[in-house]
């Protein structure tokens, strides 16, 4: 079997061709990535040598169909992913996320090859701190920033394509993803980066916002649980009921490296913020079977801060141009 993963340099799209190799070592893998600011080849490892690396855009209509061509299953990683980015400048977002589906759309189309779309718990936009409710895959569409929007977009092509066209694919929405190789613009490795060089974390607003944590190796064995079981058309929530406000995450991670757990600082707030995001997974687990290796997310949390401990080789050449980025917006 032959797969495509699109934005396999990425922090999931990586930690994805690993689990592959580990879990699937059959599968012959071809990643697809532009190699943005966000993108790491390294974060492929040991890796690079067994995955075939093709340098370019998703929204080339002539490479996505050659390479859509002789692929039995694409698995549809590729995004621009950060809020803060799609709030400073939302072009880039419409065409990866948009356009660049689009293109594979239509390519999958054409050969008749199944796809899995990755997409994420914000397209059904934000529950209050007191709600009972949590997302399912029943509740509407919406979105709050340009992020979630072209994410909500690209689902919603993705299910066009489906019902007018036939095409076999699934669709899944994530919580919030954790564990090594995540951008230091991103909120877990951004704080614990931070403490490592004697900076206090940030919080934006009051720093009572919820997301609802999720190992990314349990992000991938249920992408995959998805695509070998999941019944073309359907989409299906992942989520290992991981609530946490953030001030709790970034207390945990200044314990953890042995300092006091409120030296933190409240910083201005995201526009737009989401208040809090939390995952009803039954669909997944009584359907398919999945459940998460990664119960208790205090050990994850552990494990994810002695790896950025241990590696900062492959953090530090983008901490300061990250942080320089963040202090323009106070943030
Ligand atoms: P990331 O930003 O770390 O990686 C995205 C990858 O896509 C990068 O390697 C980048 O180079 C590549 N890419 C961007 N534009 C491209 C283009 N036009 N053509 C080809 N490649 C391109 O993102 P991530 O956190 O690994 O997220 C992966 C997917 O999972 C996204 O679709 C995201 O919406 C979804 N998701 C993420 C989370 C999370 O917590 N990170 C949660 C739920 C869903
Ligand atoms: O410095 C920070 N301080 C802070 O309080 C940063 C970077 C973030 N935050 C807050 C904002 C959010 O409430 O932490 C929370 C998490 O922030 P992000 O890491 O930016 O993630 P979020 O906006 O929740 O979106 C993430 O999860 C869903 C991913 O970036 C998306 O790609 C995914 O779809």
């Amino acid at each position: 079997m032959r797969v495509l993963v699109t934005g396999g340099a990425g922090f999931i799209g990586a930690n994805f061709v690993h689990w592959t190799r580990a879990h699937r070592p059959d599968v012959e893998v071809v990643v697809l990535d532009a190699l943005t600011y966000a993108a790491d080849g390294s974060s492929l490892g040991s890796a690079r040598d067994e995955v075939e690396l093709v340098h370019g855009d998703i929204a080339d209509n002539a490479l996505v169909d050659r390479l859509v061509k002789d692929a039995d299953q694409v698995f549809h990683f590729a995004a621009e992913t950060h809020n803060d980015n799609s709030l400073a400048d939302p072009s880039p977002f419409v065409h990866t996320n948009v356009v660049g589906t689009f293109s594979l759309l239509e390519a999958v189309r054409r050969h008749g090859v199944r796809l899995h779309h990755v997409s994420t718990d914000e397209v059904y936009g934000d529950l209050e701190l007191d709600d009972p409710a949590r997302f399912t895959e029943a509740t509407p569409y919406n979105p709050s920033s340009p992020y979630s929007a072209t994410k909500a977009g690209s689902d919603l092509l993705v299910r066009a394509w489906v019902r007018s066209f036939g095409i076999s694919a699934t669709i899944s929405n994530c919580s919030n993803n954790y564990g090594p190789y995540q951008h230091v613009e991103k909120f877990i490795p951004r704080q614990i980066t931070n403490v490592i060089d004697g900076i206090a974390p940030k919080l934006y607003g009051d720093g009572l916002n919820v997301r609802d944590w999720i190992h990314v190796d349990d992000h991938n064995a249920a992408v995959w649980t998805i695509a070998e079981k999941g019944r073309s058309g359907e989409t299906y929530l992942i989520g290992a009921d991981g609530e946490q406000t953030n001030r709790d995450v970034v207390s945990a991670v200044l314990r953890e490296l042995g300092q006091p757990e409120d030296a933190y600082e409240l910083v201005r707030d995201r526009p737009g913020h989401d208040r809090r995001y939390a995952i009803d997974s039954s669909k997944l687990r009584g359907e398919l079977g999945w459940r998460p290796t990664y119960a208790d997310f205090s050990s994850g949390l552990r494990a994810t801060i002695a790896w950025y401990r241990d590696n900062q080789d492959w953090w530090r050449p983008q901490k300061a141009a990250t942080e320089a980025k963040y202090a323009q917006l106070n943030q």
